[in-house]
């Protein structure tokens, strides 16, 4: 049987999400210091390290002045579509762009692409990974869309709770959000039960 393993999808960190974007998350860059330390566990285990981003083109249908509910935001090769800055992607991350046609709202980084056009569920069977640790922006939004279709397409998804946090368009969301996804399957954890898990699932391998 092949080897299964976990990787880590950090979504969508990006400036136009954080305090100061086009459309910001309420304190969207606090999860940056614990991704920061979640990205170092990751990569000092040898786990696979992905990182969405939202990249529309100008004229998204996503976008107000073209039918969709968002201001304009993360618009491709743009500044507010940058990964934030003090977010420490390792340089194996591989990069997960969606949203990227007219059409396409781009909520879930399962719908994502890499640079070359791989599919991210694909590359996900190929590398073996069964399940994903997943924090990021929004909770309320794409967090939930990647979360609920990687549930649907049978990966095991562990949500990083003290990782995310919520747009809100309406009080609560956040919470209803949570719900939803744990409803569905996600196993909620924090840094500590995280680390933990991970350091005795190696010393398993090596017994
Ligand atoms: C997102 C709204 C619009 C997100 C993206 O990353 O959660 N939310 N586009
Ligand atoms: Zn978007």
């Amino acid at each position: 049987m092949p080897k299964r393993r976990a990787a880590l999808l950090v979504v969508d960190v990006q400036n136009d999400f954080c305090p100061g974007g086009a459309l910001a998350v309420t304190d969207g860059d606090r999860v940056v210091p614990v991704l920061n330390r979640y990205l170092a566990l990751f990569h000092r285990k040898g786990s696979p390290i992905f990182a969405s981003r939202d990249w529309h083109p100008t004229d998204s249908a996503h976008f107000k002045p073209h039918g969709g509910p968002w201001p304009p935001h993360c618009v491709k090769e743009s500044e507010g579509a940058a990964f934030h800055p003090r977010l420490t992607l390792p340089p194996e991350t591989i990069v997960i762009s969606k949203g990227a046609t007219r059409w396409d709202d781009g909520y879930s980084a399962l719908q994502g692409t890499t640079e070359n056009g791989t599919p991210l569920p694909l590359l996900l069977k190929q590398m073996a990974v069964d399940r994903l640790y997943v924090g990021g922006l929004a909770t309320d939004y794409c967090v939930k869309a990647s979360v609920m279709e990687a549930i649907k397409l049978g990966f095991s998804i562990t949500l990083l709770t003290d990782a995310v946090a919520a747009v809100n368009v309406a009080p609560g969301d956040e919470e209803r959000a949570f719900q939803e996804m744990i409803a569905a399957g996600a196993q909620p954890a924090t840094f500590d039960e995280v680390s933990q898990t991970l350091d005795s699932s190696a010393q398993k391998v090596e017994q």
